[in-house]
């Protein structure tokens, strides 16, 4: 059977780093965060008799190239504890792509984790629900946990593998939030995700920010239910110079940032005395997401463009979740 799911990335607005339980990537801390609609991943897969083994190819530029060894054999184990819970015994054809460049600190293992398990556990004709494919997706890659519900999502952070599941808090329509991606480099990170946070437990401060998270992600439900970008952004902001302060003092150090990261922080900085209320948070990369208000928009792209350093802006807006679609890449 051939199934095809789409799913978004996210930006984290309260972020995850650190897990306590690195096979089922059980995290350290709750996280919250927002999908985003024009950073997203398709992908298509196929069980079926006639294939001899696995395959994953990905489309890019237009063209179809198998995908590189190292993040192919992640799939493929992904696909195998699908096909575990579910007992399907063929082979699987995976074809995916992505809307935005690869392992720039624009989670594409979110999207494509999410969109990998809605395809996958589609194709095998099992019904799973929503919160059953978010500790799949969780189980592949953390975050793509947050990619499965609609709009603004938590993950759990909890004990077992069943009970750190991912829930909508919030629909896609809920605020006209705008997150524009400030694109300053976009070759491949050095240090992964998955490898810069094995060592979060040697930062001096890593205890210190997750147990701030609750009354973090407490305060941040409170100014999305009222609506106060002010108080969201200082929240957001403060998380993500909260994590990179973590990860630059962990042994050995990941410092993510450029020297354009800098300079878009400081011109959203100098944006906020005149007015604009524009908000920074960063991921595990030297890209910035500036996130404001549907009115602020425009003028963020505008002063966004003119920074040395920037390569280009994405101006996303919340989006649903991962869903099932009809058209297939194969
Ligand atoms: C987040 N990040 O909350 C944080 C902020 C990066 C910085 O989730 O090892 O690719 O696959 O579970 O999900 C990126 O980490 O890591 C991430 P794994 P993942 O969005």
């Amino acid at each position: 059977m051939k199934t095809t799911a789409i799913a978004p990335s996210n930006i984290a607005f309260v972020k995850y780093w650190g897990k306590f339980d690195p096979d089922l990537r059980l995290p350290l801390n709750d996280s919250l965060s927002m999908n985003t609609d024009q950073a997203f991943t398709t992908t298509t897969v196929e069980f079926s008799k006639k294939y001899t083994a696995d395959s994953v190819e990905i489309i890019f530029d237009g063209n179809l190239v198998p995908m590189a060894q190292k993040e192919s054999q992640r799939v493929i184990a992904h696909i195998e504890r699908i096909r575990q819970k579910t007992g399907c015994r063929e082979f699987a054809r995976i074809v995916t792509k992505n809307s935005f460049p690869m392992g720039v600190g624009v989670a594409s293992s979110a999207s494509g984790f999410a969109a990998l398990t809605v395809a996958a556990c589609g194709a095998t004709g099992s019904v799973f629900s929503e919160r059953e494919l978010t500790v799949l997706a969780r189980i592949g890659s953390g975050s793509a946990c947050r990619s499965i519900p609609d709009g603004f999502v938590v993950w759990k952070s909890a004990a077992t593998s069943e009970q750190s599941y991912a829930y909508s808090v919030f629909p896609q329509d809920h605020w006209n939030l705008v997150d524009t991606i400030v694109f300053v480099d976009t070759e491949e990170k050095k240090v992964s995700s998955s490898d810069g946070m094995e060592y979060v437990r040697s930062s001096p401060f890593w205890k210190a920010r997750v147990e701030g998270v609750p009354s973090t992600i407490k305060k941040v439900m409170e100014a999305l239910q009222k609506k106060d970008i002010d108080e969201l952004g200082s929240l957001i902001e403060s998380d993500a110079f909260s994590m990179h302060a973590v990860m630059m003092t962990q042994s050995p150090p990941v410092l993510y940032w450029s020297g354009a990261t800098i300079r878009v922080f400081r011109a959203i900085w100098d944006a906020r005395t005149q007015g604009i209320r524009a908000y920074c948070t960063v991921d595990a990369g030297a890209n910035v997401h500036v996130i404001c208000e549907e009115a602020s928009s425009q003028q963020v792209v505008k002063i966004c463009n003119t920074i040395e350093g920037v390569i280009k802006t994405v101006v996303c807006r919340p989006a649903p979740g991962a869903h099932i679609v009809d058209a297939h890449l194969f």
